[in-house]
């Protein structure tokens, strides 16, 4: 669609415009940007139909946006977009990627050091030229070596925030096929995996080869890697994620067309993982079966192979639900039939790290309470950042009591919201270097609940990281410790710290862990969680949303629940308000 190629080209502008320094211009281009991505209609048959005036109706798009939709439209370019990319070639999006390197960074390096990519980046860090100027120095030069390796391990494999809408696409427009009776997705997305190499995808049909040559000639398809009667492999254009204003990577996408009697041992058998099909495989030997992605087989003939749940019966399991197929003990729990029941998608009553207007956010904690009650939530929490965070605008004490205020009495008027549900006063407010919070005590205790988080001086020793974080959580104050382990998928490691005294604290205090819904965090993870559980801790899932769209990522961080086998009882905001109360009074 031509939306997501000028979505792209804005987001570019915008980031062109900020390295240059120039104010509001970036913001109304990225504005521009995601409003053009999330639209449902191609900008070209909008301006089709109903010319500049329909395209200055779109939000976020005024005149000058228009003309230049407009004259994208017509010539295929932007001309002043060719004009900074002129002045300034660099390769802004992938230089921005490492850690540490903003627009402005990026200006600078080129100016200095003609650095224009990634390797020239790498080339001139490892020769030791980066440490010699004045805004950078030893340390930030070994960081950003950092951050270039590990953007190289991290290659190849995409957000699952990126991938997932695009997915849920793909099997909305093959669905209008009538050739196309059963749909899943498989393998790493299926599990929801936090990364994704590439894509499977399986139908059933009576009629493959229509399948097969739809799937090959979708909008979108640049690349066919292969195609045969029943399968094919195509890779998709890069689209600009308006989660993660990331920009994908063309991904690749497999495609399998299957019949209806089989479709259950494929989708098995595609979703995987490999180790956990490893296993299954072998239980049926030991039960005299022979397992394959064409069935459950007692010697030549098929005993299962329609669903899944008839070949995990079969071989006397319990159903495993995806998200815990990765060999980590599901098969042995589901043998003694002791799997947890997992925390169901529909099973979240509210999201407690939500941040308004106050701090920057997009929307108003009207807006965002509003949207909650439409999403079915009984309660929502506004927790904004605090002082010590200035790049996030966050709020001092004077002003959180102001904002407590507007809460109140958003509160006491029901006929906004429904009479039965609560806007919470909360934030997320910084654990300093020493442990000690960066605002007072008694406005802290003026709050519902409050959330602690690390936002600065991550690179500290193990005991400092884990003495900091424990002492801010024997704050009677602190409820919640917001994304515990700092990582930035892609992007940069968990800070040390000892996981397992935290835990302990944690207990010992009654203070909540968060699990972070946004895509690029996913914080804590599912090893973590799992550690958490079995610890008696308890969680809670939030979204860290900056506008209302963004309380959409509630359902990574339940798949990241899920993968760490997390039940109702271990998730705070599944339960009830007046029993959440109780937990973050504790
Ligand atoms: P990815 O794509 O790297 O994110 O991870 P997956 O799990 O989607 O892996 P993929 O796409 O290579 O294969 C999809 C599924 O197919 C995988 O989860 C299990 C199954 N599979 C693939 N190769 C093998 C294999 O050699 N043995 C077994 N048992 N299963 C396999
Ligand atoms: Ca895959
Ligand atoms: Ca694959």
């Amino acid at each position: 669609m031509t939306n997501q190629e000028i979505a792209k080209i804005f987001q570019n502008i915008a980031l062109y415009f900020e390295m240059d320094g120039v104010s509001f211009k970036p913001q109304a281009y990225e504005k521009a940007a995601i409003n053009l991505e999330t639209l449902s209609e191609d900008v070209k048959d909008i301006y089709k139909k109903g010319g500049r005036e329909a395209l200055e109706e779109i939000p976020g798009v005024g005149k000058n946006i228009a003309d230049k939709i407009i004259e994208y439209i017509k010539t295929g370019k932007i001309k002043e977009y060719q004009a900074l990319k002129k002045k300034t070639p660099v390769n802004i999006e992938e230089l921005i990627s490492v850690e540490g390197i903003g627009p402005k960074g990026v200006k600078y390096l080129y100016k200095k050091l003609k650095i224009k990519n990634l390797k020239d980046l790498e080339r001139a860090a490892k020769a030791g030229k980066i440490r010699n100027l004045p805004n950078f120095g030893e340390k930030k030069e070994q960081n950003i070596l950092e951050g270039i390796e590990f953007l190289k391990r991290s290659k190849g494999r995409f957000l699952l925030g990126e991938i997932l809408p695009r997915v849920q696409e793909i099997i909305f427009r093959l669905k209008k096929l009538k050739e196309v009776k059963q749909i899943s997705e498989a393998g790493s997305v299926r599990r929801r995996k936090e990364t994704i190499g590439d894509v499977d995808v399986l139908v059933t049909s009576s009629n493959p080869k229509k399948v097969v040559d739809y799937f090959v000639s979708m909008p979108g398809v640049v690349k066919i890697w292969g195609r045969g009667p029943t399968k094919a492999s195509i890779r998709l254009n890069d689209g600009f994620d308006p989660h993660t204003k990331d920009f994908g990577v063309g991904v690749d996408v497999d495609l399998r067309v299957l019949s209806d009697r089989q479709f259950g041992s494929a989708l098995q058998y595609f979703t995987g993982s490999k180790e956990h099909n490893i296993v299954l495989r072998k239980i049926a030997i030991d039960n005299g079966l022979k397992l394959s992605e064409y069935g459950l087989f007692r010697g030549p003939k098929i005993i299962a192979g329609k669903t899944e749940k008839e070949i995990y019966k079969t071989l006397k399991m319990e159903y495993i639900e995806p998200e815990l197929r990765e060999n980590t003990g599901e098969i042995g729990a589901s043998l003694k039939k002791k799997l947890p029941l997992v925390i169901g998608y529909g099973d979240i009553k509210g999201d407690l790290h939500v941040h308004s207007n106050w701090d920057g956010g997009k929307n108003s904690i009207e807006e965002l309470a509003n949207e909650a009650t439409k999403m079915g939530y009984r309660y929502i929490g506004i927790a904004d950042h605090t002082k010590f965070l200035r790049i996030e605008n966050g709020l001092n004490e004077k002003q959180l009591v102001r904002r407590n205020k507007e809460i109140d009495s958003l509160n006491s008027k029901s006929y906004i919201l429904n009479s039965k549900f609560r806007i919470l006063k909360g934030c997320e407010a910084n654990i300093m270097a020493d442990g000690s919070i960066d605002i007072d005590d008694n406005v802290l205790a003026q709050m519902d609940y409050v959330i602690a988080g690390v936002h600065s001086q991550m690179k500290m020793s193990k005991v400092e990281m884990t003495e900091r974080i424990i002492k801010s959580m024997e704050n009677p104050n602190v409820d919640i410790i917001a994304h515990p382990t700092g990582r930035i998928l892609k992007k940069r490691d968990e800070y040390e710290v000892d996981f397992d005294e935290l835990l302990e604290t944690a207990k010992k205090t009654g203070t909540i862990l968060e699990i972070n819904a946004f895509p690029v965090r996913l914080d804590l993870n599912d090893i973590h969680i799992k550690k958490a559980k079995q610890a008696g801790v308890k969680m809670v899932i939030n979204t860290d949303a900056h506008r209302k769209e963004h309380l959409q990522l509630m359902e990574y961080g339940i798949s990241q629940a899920r993968r760490g086998w997390a039940e109702k009882k271990d998730i705070v905001n599944a339960w009830p308000l007046e029993k959440l109360i109780e937990a973050i009074k504790k």
